[in-house]
């Protein structure tokens, strides 16, 4: 075999930029379930397998023969026309469908080397000798009737009702330099022959077609019809064999009936030039498809991308509205209903806040004192059912935001496949509770030191210290769930009227406009807080996105590695 001269195309080049696309594609994720990524997961598939079973190989070995993969229709005839063209029985032809199922290659014993190892189809186990049984076997049989730059391999049927057939059947033709692509004149029209020549067509793979078992006389009525079909799928160049059915001898067709293909395809490979063409325009045509997919591919990704950036948007839109909707209850007084108004009666009522307003020692002693009688005091239930009223507040509006991403994510196939695969997602994290707890009590906590800096350097001081900052405190809390800055009339009739007793003491201490400032700067921490809290609500979303996101270098990685394939061939 002499060598063929490729220079028209950078083979090393390709071969890199071809095996770094292949390791990239295996490590390709389209997490999200969108209509198009089962069709786009198919097709990296078919993009990896062409890279492996065809372009690496066929890039690393130029010189290796010619593998043509005879495929088509069940019972159209494959075998007996291997077996016809090679003069021999290497594959078993057979009444019962499918016959072939393991697929039987054919070689010159020189050329044995290429095929023994996994160079190509390396995912079937080479069987010599005997009889290859699975669609995981591949029977190597060598014969000295065909050239040495030439090898013929019979496919089981691309129509197969095994399904294990079909995927083999499609698999070894992604292997091939040539299809010899075998149909009958019952069966030429059928749809699925057509959808492999499409492909074939798309790829750029040398073809030729055998009309097989064709009645006598019938030839001149179909080939009209088959050539144009040809040539509406792009395959008008594709020489067509005509085989009349005929009386078979020892199973193989009448020398005269194979004798024109046999010619075609030994006449591929005689001559060095015309098998170097042959071999570079498979090769080009493969990678030319390659490339297209890949940027389809990149595409998808993309998609993909920005689909999760949408969920993640949604997500985080909702629980904003949910952040400002806590905000505008806090301020229009739905705090300040029910059990927390209740309490604030009981500790105006009982004169509790007055004393609170006037001791200067405060809790700790009380707290004591309450210790020992065991009777918690009014204070402390008043503060409990506020915490209670803001966690059920921020619940609320968690669990209305969580219904509001399912409804907008449930919208798309890809957001509800992300919602069954998070059954978390249904409600609050379970968390919810104790954080909203605590996130009331470091506010109060913040509002203390508040106060303690107003009064902190003034004239002030002394008086407020003296009244006590946990009732200064008290007061300005019920400010903040009131309705406007300072706590005024509308605000003293939401709460009850008995407000205004420690309202005019603090404004007394204070000034009105300092209460009205120190009421603003505890609702806007308190904002700040319950904001920060929803938006943690929200990153559970985002994060479940991001599990379900396709690597962010994917995109750019694909669109690269073909603008090299590109550069490669020269396009
Ligand atoms: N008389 C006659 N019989 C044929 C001809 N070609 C094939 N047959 C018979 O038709 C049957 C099917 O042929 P095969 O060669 O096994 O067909 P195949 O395409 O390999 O079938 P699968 O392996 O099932 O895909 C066999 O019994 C053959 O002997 C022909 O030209 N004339
Ligand atoms: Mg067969």
């Amino acid at each position: 075999m002499g060598r063929i001269e490729h220079d028209a195309i950078d083979v090393e080049g390709l071969g890199a930029s071809a095996g770094a696309l292949r390791d990239r594609l295996v490590a390709l994720r389209l997490p999200l379930a969108t209509p198009a990524a089962a069709e786009a997961r198919r097709r990296t598939t078919e993009v990896r397998r062409q890279l492996e079973d065809y372009v690496l190989p066929r890039l690393r070995d130029l010189d290796a023969p010619v593998l043509a993969v005879v495929g088509g229709s069940t019972g159209a005839g494959k075998s007996t026309l291997v077996n016809s063209v090679v003069g021999a029985e290497v594959t078993a032809p057979g009444v019962l469908r499918p016959t072939t199922r393991a697929p039987v290659l054919v070689h010159h014993p020189d050329a044995a080397r290429w095929f023994e190892d996994d160079r190509v189809l390396g995912s079937l186990a080479r069987v010599r000798g005997g009889t290859a049984e699975g669609p995981d076997q591949l029977q190597l049989v060598a014969v000295d009737a065909l050239p040495p730059e030439l090898a013929l391999l019979d496919a089981p049927d691309i129509d197969s009702v095994v399904a294990a057939n079909r995927d083999l059947a499609t698999h070894l033709l992604d292997a091939a330099d040539l299809w010899v692509f075998v149909t009958t004149a019952a069966r030429y029209a059928d749809a699925v022959p057509w959808g492999f020549l499409r492909s074939a067509a798309s790829r750029g793979v040398g073809i030729g077609l055998v009309l097989d078992r064709v009645p006598p006389g019938a030839a001149g009525e179909i080939r009209p019809h088959l050539a144009s079909m040809l040539a509406e799928h792009g395959l008008g160049d594709a020489p067509v064999f005509v085989v009349d059915e005929g009386e078979l001898e020892h199973g193989r067709l009448p020398e005269a009936a194979v004798a024109d293909l046999r010619r075609w395809l030994h006449g591929l490979v005689d001559d060095h030039e015309a098998r170097a063409v042959l071999v570079r325009q498979s090769l080009t045509g493969a990678l030319g498809s390659v490339v297209g997919t890949t940027e389809e591919l990149a595409g998808a990704v993309g998609e993909q991308g920005a689909l999760a950036d949408a969920l993640a948007t949604a997500a985080t839109a909702a629980f904003d509205d949910a952040a400002r909707q806590v905000a505008r209850d806090v301020r229009d007084g739905t705090v300040m209903r029910g059990e927390v108004l209740a309490r604030w009666q009981d500790l105006v009522g009982t004169g509790e806040l007055l004393r609170e307003l006037q001791s200067r020692i405060g809790r700790v002693r009380d707290r004591i004192a309450a210790g020992i009688t065991g009777r918690p005091r009014h204070v402390d239930r008043f503060q409990g059912a506020v915490e209670h009223g803001v966690e059920t507040l921020l619940r609320d509006h968690a669990v209305e935001a969580c219904e509001e991403v399912a409804r907008r994510w449930r919208a798309t196939p890809a957001g509800a496949a992300l919602l069954d695969a998070e059954p978390a997602l249904a409600a609050p994290s379970p968390e919810l509770a104790e954080r909203s707890a605590r996130l009331v009590r470091d506010w109060q906590g913040a509002l203390l030191d508040l106060l303690r800096q107003e009064g902190s350097g003034k004239r002030t001081t002394a008086k407020l210290l003296s009244y006590g900052v946990n009732g200064a405190a008290l007061v300005l809390m019920v400010g903040v769930f009131a309705q406007t800055g300072g706590i005024t009339g509308a605000e003293a009739a939401i709460a009850g009227g008995s407000t205004a007793v420690g309202t005019t003491l603090l404004e007394a201490l204070l000034g009105d406009q300092a209460v009205r400032r120190l009421t603003e700067r505890a609702r806007a921490d308190l904002d700040q807080r319950t904001s920060a809290l929803l938006a943690d609500e929200a990153t559970r979303f985002v994060d479940a996105v991001d599990r379900h996101r396709p690597d962010p270098d994917a995109e750019a990685d694909l669109r690269r590695l073909a603008a090299e394939l590109r550069r490669g061939l020269g396009r």
